[in-house]
């Protein structure tokens, strides 16, 4: 353990990668890692900035990761990229292509990149990766780019981890938009329009400011921490353009979480969310459980089931008896 530890901390690339196929999956001897893990990043106070890239498959995240790692190795910066696909526990077909997007860095000792499944799977689908991220953090990283695949809430999860999110989108028109509305557009800190060398990026950049607007509209009013102010980019990976003003924008909003004094509040935030989770699903698995087994759970099934009882009440009779005990 002591000797994992060592090497992870001399970010020996086999360690690492042997405590986040750990994390992965999850039990005692994780746990245990984590701890110690725990204890050597705050004894080195490593200030590392967590960054999480999300939007529709193919709008071009891994590119854009891609052409930041460049970015980053120039400012002397070590980076590592989690490539994460919660829909599937397997790391597939478009983790390949994340891997071959990345692939010139793969040599780089400053450049650890890696895909994730999430296998273990029992304690949410965040889990996993922050863990991951924790040893990244250990090894001594500078940024940690979380690239997330596919749109659902599963990838909202796993971007309560980063501490800036960048939410990736292409010139396709408002109704891109729209599916991607359903949450990630709540959650973006820097939007990005990348592909900007096809036609429509000015249009689509307009769509997200007036989207961004309402979305301001229904906040909070600022405290006196100081408001962040959403930028959207345009970038074209393919071209090399906009993406040094991306990093730029990226590191500005870590600067501004420090400066805020936010940057522990929104890591707790980030923990409180996943705790929610991971509460939600204990609790499902537990009425499941008794849905099957318990003779009163049995009843309001089949009191629902001859219409004898109504759906609301049913629910609420379940849920007193869930808290009775
Ligand atoms: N035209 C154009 N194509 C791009 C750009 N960035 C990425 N692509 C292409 O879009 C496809 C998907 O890119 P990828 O980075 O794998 O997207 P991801 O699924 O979001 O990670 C690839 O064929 C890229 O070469 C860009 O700025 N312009
Ligand atoms: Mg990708």
């Amino acid at each position: 353990m002591d000797e994992l530890v060592t090497q992870i901390a001399a970010a020996r690339r086999r360690a690492v990668a042997r405590a986040i196929t750990q994390m992965e999956e999850g039990g005692d001897s994780a746990r245990q890692l984590l701890a110690r893990l725990r204890e050597h990043i705050a004894a080195i106070g490593a200030p590392v900035h967590v960054i999480g890239l999300t939007g529709p498959p193919g709008a071009g995240k891994s590119s854009l990761s891609d052409q930041l790692i460049s970015r980053l190795r120039a400012l002397g910066k070590r980076v590592a990229v989690l490539a994460v696909d919660p829909s599937s526990p397997f790391t597939g077909g478009a983790v390949l292509g994340d891997r071959v997007r990345m692939n010139r860095h793969a040599t780089d000792p400053s450049v650890f990149i890696r895909s994730m499944g999430t296998r273990g799977d029992s304690g949410g689908l965040a889990k996993p990766v922050r863990d991951a991220v924790t040893v990244l953090t250990a090894a001594a990283f500078d940024v940690i780019l979380i690239e997330t695949v596919g749109v659902g809430q599963s990838e909202l999860d796993v971007m309560f981890v980063a501490d800036t999110v960048a939410v990736v989108l292409t010139p396709a028109g408002g109704d891109h938009i729209q599916t991607a509305k359903a949450g990630i557009m709540e959650i973006g800190d820097v939007f990005v329009v990348n592909k900007s060398d096809l036609q429509g990026a000015g249009r689509t950049a307009k769509d997200i400011q007036d989207m961004l607007r309402v979305r301001n509209d229904r906040a909070q009013p600022a405290d006196e921490a100081g408001e962040w102010s959403v930028p959207v980019l345009l970038t074209s990976a393919l071209a090399q353009e906009g993406t040094d003003q991306l990093w730029e924008a990226l590191y500005g909003h870590f600067e501004h979480l420090v400066q805020t004094k936010q940057l522990a509040w929104r890591r707790g935030r980030g923990r409180v969310r996943e705790m929610q989770e991971l509460l939600g699903r204990k609790v499902a698995d537990e009425v499941e459980r008794r849905w099957q087994n318990d003779a009163l759970w049995q009843d309001l099934q089949s009191r629902v089931q001859s219409d004898r009882l109504s759906v609301v009440e049913a629910v609420d009779m379940a849920v007193q008896n869930l808290l009775k005990d």
